[in-house]
């Protein structure tokens, strides 16, 4: 049940909504692979009208990092609150079930204080291949995606564009990558891919009269992880003639301690590249659309007035920065995420430019709902950051990999491979791509002991002051 001195000490500190006030609703939304390419995130090509004018009304995190690039670490760390070397899920293939103790996550908190969680989505990693991991223990309710929504049609669809079509499964999985790059246009209709029936789930459950109990409703969209599939519409926005592509110096990988294997550049042409990535600025459109009738339904409904909405990408993405495409890396576009927060009466329209942790959302929607997170938990509430985001805050975000780790703080990255002989230094002031590596920098000896110190101290050595 909710913890009644902590619900207690929140009425006292929240501004007063009503005497009777229900403790907040909370709209919890995942996206998939997500790059930092919002328009409210300063994108000039990619277009998110619904992500920016959510942006517009809350607090929109400008340094987020991840606890790792990659699905199924980074979500349990994210619903546990611990991080990765704590959950020991540091990879796809295992079952966070057999870390994550039962009673302990994000939404049985919720569930156990009175709360009626309802999933639609993506949210835990759900399977590995054909093992597939069990979260229906974990929520009130699992509404399958395409319950009442009907089946699209694929017949009258183009044949996808597949990067390396011309050689074998095997042969991509050990010269490539482990995943071929597809894209193209499924259907018309947003319905048409599944995203759209994830909106539509969340849609009915927002349009059905309150329930006695709060609302923890967490909706996880798939795009715009691979493969790259949205209504034509959505292509059609995106001409790849017209698009941009990433900077990248010559010599950029010469000066890195750590060689990323994947060779998916080397096949493409500039062509292939404006291709792939028109096609990832579609996803990220559609998605965006798909939360738009999200939060037009929270709106029309009036539950706006007492929802938390809380919307992040689970980890980053690369779209050719560093000549990278994918995630598991420790640089700025596989680490960092858009995250964006808005509580009514609590939140004002602002940028944070602190260095905040995904890891944190769990203690704060536990904060603001008056309900108490387990003992142990490796994270802490960012509510004061929420009411005031310039106040002081953490030192430093920390992201984990199996063999690296980085810790970002406000004008530095600095990462190790497994000690400081093996380290990248970036001043993202002077040069915000990361391309040039300070680690053995005379001139910033200094800032790299301190923040090696700060690397091996972990997430405990970056708290803020009380
Ligand atoms: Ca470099």
């Amino acid at each position: 049940m909710m913890d009644r001195r902590s619900f207690l000490s929140l009425a006292a500190a929240l501004p007063a909504r009503g005497a009777a006030a229900r403790p907040f609703d909370v709209l919890f939304i995942a996206i998939e692979d997500l790059a930092t390419c919002q328009s409210c995130y300063g994108n000039p090509v990619c277009r998110t009208p619904n992500l920016d004018a959510l942006a517009a009304g809350g607090v929109r995190f400008d340094n987020a990092q991840c606890a790792f690039p990659l699905c199924n670490p980074t979500r349990s760390a994210l619903l546990s609150g611990l991080r990765p070397p704590t959950t020991g899920v540091l990879g796809n293939s295992l079952d966070w079930n057999t870390r994550l103790r039962p009673g302990t996550t994000l939404p049985e908190i919720f569930r156990a204080g009175g709360y009626e969680t309802v999933r639609v989505g993506k949210i835990f990693h759900a399977a590995n291949g054909p093992n597939v991991f069990d979260d229906s223990a974990r929520w009130s309710r699992v509404i399958p995606e395409r319950e009442g929504v009907p089946k699209p049609s694929r017949e009258k669809d183009p044949a996808p564009r597949v990067l390396f079509g011309n050689v074998s499964a095997g042969e991509r999985r050990a010269v490539y990558d482990y995943r071929a790059w597809v894209w193209g246009p499924q259907g018309r209709g947003d319905l048409d891919c599944n995203d759209g029936a994830i909106a539509e789930q969340g849609v009915r459950v927002l349009s059905k009269k309150p329930g006695d109990k709060p609302l923890f409703l967490a909706l996880g969209f798939h795009r715009p992880h691979l493969p790259l599939h949205a209504p034509a519409k959505y292509f059609e926005m995106y001409p790849p003639a017209s698009i941009p592509l990433p900077r990248n110096p010559e010599r950029d990988p010469d000066d890195l301690p750590h060689k990323y294997g994947k060779l998916v550049d080397h096949a493409m042409t500039d062509a292939t590249r404006r291709e792939a990535i028109a096609a990832y600025y579609a996803c990220v459109t559609y998605v965006d659309a798909c939360i738009g009738r999200v939060m037009a339904a929270l709106k029309s409904s009036g539950r706006d007035r007492n929802t938390v909405v809380v919307v992040f990408g689970d980890h980053g993405f690369h779209i050719g920065e560093h000549r990278l495409w994918q995630k598991m890396t420790l640089f700025e576009q596989s680490c960092r995420v858009p995250l964006i927060i808005s509580v009514p009466g609590v939140t004002k329209p602002a940028v944070c430019r602190r260095p905040a942790e995904c890891v944190d959302i769990f203690p704060t929607l536990a904060e603001l709902c008056g309900l108490k997170p387990p003992a142990g938990i490796e994270s802490i509430s960012m509510v004061p950051l929420l009411r005031n985001p310039a106040r002081p805050w953490k030192k430093g975000a920390f992201t984990y990999i199996n063999n690296g780790k980085t810790v970002r703080t406000e004008r530095w990255r600095y990462t190790e491979w497994g000690g400081p002989d093996r380290a990248e230094l970036y001043d993202r002031e002077a040069d915000p791509g990361e391309f040039t590596n300070l680690a053995r920098d005379t001139k910033h000896a200094s800032t790299a002991a301190e923040l090696s110190r700060l690397l091996e101290g972990d997430w405990r050595a970056a708290l803020p002051p009380a």
